[in-house]
């Protein structure tokens, strides 16, 4: 099966994204996700200047040396650009080889583990009122797990709080918005949230928190230490991760599982953090982070170390990388958890979709591929619109993060 042309669709739903569609001469199509939330354009330049020459004339069966041959051929090695680009063709070749053997693709990565796909969804509000709403919500419509998340008083906004309590983006401005943080009031205000969490809702759901590396590794231990009585599902992203060694500090004193990885996107940015088993569940998805290829590669090695996957799965990755992910999910043996957060129904209708969510469990369905498709008609009609993430400040204007 020859490739015998790609091209990359940019699409803005009510938010932007960045589609690898790769042509082969027995006519099949496969789809791959290339959104990297803040930065699409430079993927796309990515694929369209140093990648899609190279893939025409190119045997679309040939999925690990062609991986091997972006990766390894690029010289200026990995980067969240260069493996996204990567992780779009891998995705869209996998979904090639599936529909050429007319499976479903989790069949091609050893059929099932389990029989569905558990998900969290995200509550949050101004304040805890709001926010344990939104979980009674949450657990109205069965989801098992939640992510839960609150203003903090005092601050006049919280990265992860969403305006719109639905659809949740971050990106929000041409030129990035800046945020001020206070870490003493965060660390005071939180655990109050999971104490009435817990109180109105018993031990049953599933509770985490994303931090969004917010703390330094002993503010991090504190939090995890003072939210043990709450048992979480996990505490995400505590401390930034380029330190991985900062880890071990964090795992002397609590017993909180962690969870850490959306940002990374090969297996060395978590080699230490999986090897020396620092954290509990790795956070990278197929789109950040190489494709299938790569991913399966990272959570093999992670099995290894009985850490489990918590694939991030914000509205900024598209139906393409979910339906990817949903398939690596029920085919891996050390899934933990896939996040979900409701993409809005213009989105939906650009990407039909063979996934079903009901009752806190996805199914990924069984048309062949991955599942996702694009209507390029419709896709066409919502033109890019350039939307940065946040910064962060201090309360004194000094940038955070460490
Ligand atoms: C968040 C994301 O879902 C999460 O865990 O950290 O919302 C993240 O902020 C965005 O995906 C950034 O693009
Ligand atoms: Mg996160």
């Amino acid at each position: 099966m020859k490739i015998t042309n790609a091209r990359v669709i940019v699409t803005c739903p009510g938010r932007n994204f960045v589609t690898l569609k790769i042509e082969t001469d027995e006519g099949l199509t496969g789809l791959g996700d290339a959104t990297l939330n803040g930065r699409e354009l430079a993927v796309a330049a990515y694929l369209s200047e140093h990648v899609i020459p190279a893939l025409i004339g190119r045997d679309a069966h040939r999925i690990e040396d062609t991986w091997q041959y972006f990766y390894r051929g690029a010289y200026w090695r990995r980067g969240p650009v260069t493996m996204c680009a990567i992780a779009a063709v891998d995705t869209a070749l996998w979904d090639l080889k599936a529909k050429a053997a007319n499976l479903p693709l989790y069949q091609l990565l050893g059929g099932k583990s389990r029989d569905a796909v558990m998900a969290y969804g995200h509550a949050n509000g101004r304040d805890i009122d709001e926010t344990l709403d939104e979980i009674g919500r949450y657990i109205d419509e069965g989801y098992k797990a939640i992510r839960a998340q609150c203003g903090i008083p005092g601050l006049d906004s919280t990265y992860g709080v969403a305006k719109d309590k639905r659809y949740y983006e971050p990106a929000d401005a041409t030129v990035a918005s800046e945020n001020r943080w206070s870490t003493t009031k965060y660390l005071d205000h939180v655990p109050k949230l999971f104490d009435a969490i817990r109180a109105r809702f018993g031990f049953e759901p599933h509770i985490l928190h994303d931090v969004h590396h917010r703390l330094t590794p002993i503010e991090a231990a504190r939090l995890g230490k003072s939210l043990e009585p709450y048992r979480l599902f996990w505490m995400e992203d505590p401390t930034p991760a380029e330190n991985q060694a900062a880890f071990r500090l964090i795992r002397q004193h609590t017993v909180t599982p962690i969870a850490v990885g959306e940002v990374f996107n090969t297996i060395y940015d978590c080699q230490q953090l999986i090897g020396e088993q620092l954290i509990d569940y790795i956070r990278t998805t197929v789109v950040h982070a190489g494709g299938i290829t790569h991913l399966r590669r990272i959570a093999n090695f992670a099995e290894l170390h009985q850490v489990r996957t918590g694939c991030h799965g914000a509205t900024d990755l598209s139906p393409v990388c979910m339906g990817a992910a949903l398939h690596f999910d029920i085919s891996v043996h050390n899934f933990g958890i896939q996040e979900y957060m409701v993409h809005t129904d213009a989105t939906n209708a650009v990407f039909p979709h063979a996934y079903r969510f009901e009752n806190g469990f996805f199914d990924p369905g069984d048309a062949p591929g991955h599942g996702v498709e694009i209507d390029e008609a419709l896709a066409a009609r919502y033109r890019y619109k350039p939307s940065a993430l946040p910064v962060n400040r201090l309360e004194d204007g000094s940038m955070w993060d460490w």
